[in-house]
């Protein structure tokens, strides 16, 4: 499961996995972690596969990770070198990405440190001998310490504004879905089987700007914006926590979260705690929060095709008795449809109503109420036309966002 997990990370960087195995080593070796034999094996693979970086699965000492640099003549990365990556790839708000920028600089500097302790060790403690490569190493350090401070208080200035988030929100044209869950629990694979001939035109825009976000049009027409987030990870580093969380924020703006669950992953049910514990402390669903209602969650529960006969009776009858549950296949489609349909009623029930007046020369904003809304009533003279309209939570603030622009 370790390995999977580890697998699924790098397929979240777009790396193409030629080979996956799992390391005994009975020794400790700090110059290569891995013994002899096993770096003589995989040296061979990775020549003979044309492999670019090498994954390992742990703490690399920086040492470590050059020694097996040079030995395998390609780029060596560790656990939580990759889990940076992937954050780095991922971070979309001015939040994430100064905090994920905070973590990678903190890591590097950690590197940095053990590197020299490992120099000073090695010269006996005596002094005069630091020669140039001290210096340098100094001089590197206070750089990253002084960009830590900088970044640090960037980042206070961000969470400052944080209010300004919601402003930009307003101007994402559609209604936001946001698929989250653990790493593997098939997000990605569900969210092409979701946009799979049905995409928009619109997407355009998206796919050349972020390949994770995606329009997509439901069975009412209503249309919305599919968003693939990090995933959970286990046993996290605990440096990444703040990181991880950051990546998070853009599902705080979600107007619905799709909690994608491997209900045939034997810690299924912790996974579901912790998913659900990180969205709580993001304020995601569960209790209203400064009089916003929280977006609803609904829970997918995936893999259906891997259940036994009797796992999946117990999950259908969970699922008919709960509207926030539906059981899926991201691989095989089933429920995909079903799942599309209860979208739309989320969304369709939390849409508010609302009774506005359209001057008479704003055809532009009568235009945007019928595309959005629903107008239910309409009374016309010589103040304009006298509406009352339905309108989803995200669509609400955006006509009154640009009202205000108007005015
Ligand atoms: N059997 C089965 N495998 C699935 C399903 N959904 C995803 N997978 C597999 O699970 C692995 C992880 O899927 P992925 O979409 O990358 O997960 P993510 O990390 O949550 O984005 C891949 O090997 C998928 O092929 C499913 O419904 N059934
Ligand atoms: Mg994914």
């Amino acid at each position: 499961m370790r390995l999977e997990e580890a697998v699924g990370l790098a397929r979240a960087l777009d790396l193409k996995v030629v080979g996956a195995e799992v390391a005994r080593f009975t020794a400790f070796r700090p110059s290569t972690l891995l013994g002899e034999g096993t770096v003589d094996k995989w040296k061979a693979f990775i020549a003979a596969e044309h492999v670019e970086v090498t994954v390992i699965d742990g703490p690399l000492s920086p040492i470590q990770q050059r020694n097996l640099e040079r030995a395998w003549n390609c780029k060596v990365i560790d656990r939580t070198g990759l889990i940076l990556e992937i954050f780095a790839a991922r971070a979309r708000t001015a939040e994430g990405r100064l905090q994920v920028e905070l973590a990678q600089l903190m890591y590097q500097r950690s590197r940095l440190v053990r590197t020299w302790t490992h120099l000073e060790r090695q010269r006996g403690g005596f002094g005069f001998l630091a020669g140039p490569g001290e210096s340098q190493l100094e001089s590197d350090r206070r750089q990253l310490g002084d960009r830590i401070v900088q970044l640090k208080r960037e980042l206070e200035d961000v969470r400052r504004t944080r209010g300004l988030h919601r402003k930009a929100r307003q101007r994402v044209p559609y209604p936001v879905v946001a698929l989250v869950g653990y790493t593997n629990a098939g997000k990605s694979t569900l969210f092409n089987r979701l946009v799979e001939g049905r995409v928009l035109a619109a997407d355009m825009l998206f796919a050349t700007l972020d390949p994770t976000m995606r329009a997509l049009k439901l069975p009412s027409g209503r249309q919305v914006i599919l968003s693939d987030t990090v995933g959970f990870i286990s046993d996290l580093p605990t440096d990444l926590v703040a990181a991880f969380r950051a990546t998070l924020e853009e599902v705080q703006g979600a107007d619905v979260v799709l909690h994608v669950r491997d209900v045939a992953h034997p810690d299924s049910e912790a996974q579901r705690r912790d998913v659900m514990a990180v969205l709580g402390d993001l304020g995601v669903g569960g209790q209203a929060v400064d009089g916003k209602p929280a977006q609803p969650v609904i829970e997918v529960l995936n893999k259906a095709d891997l259940l036994s006969a009797t796992e999946r009776d117990i999950l259908v009858n969970h699922a008919a008795r709960d509207a926030g549950q539906i059981l899926v296949s991201a691989l095989d489609g089933e429920g995909c449809d079903h799942l599309l349909q209860r979208l739309d009623e989320r969304l369709a029930a939390a849409r508010e109503v609302l009774d506005v007046t359209v001057g008479p020369a704003d055809g532009a904003s009568l235009a945007w109420l019928y595309r959005h809304g629903e107008v239910l009533t309409r009374k016309d003279d010589e103040k304009g036309a006298h509406l009352r309209v339905s309108l989803d939570p995200a669509d609400r603030a955006r006509f009154e966002h640009r009202q205000a622009g108007r005015g």
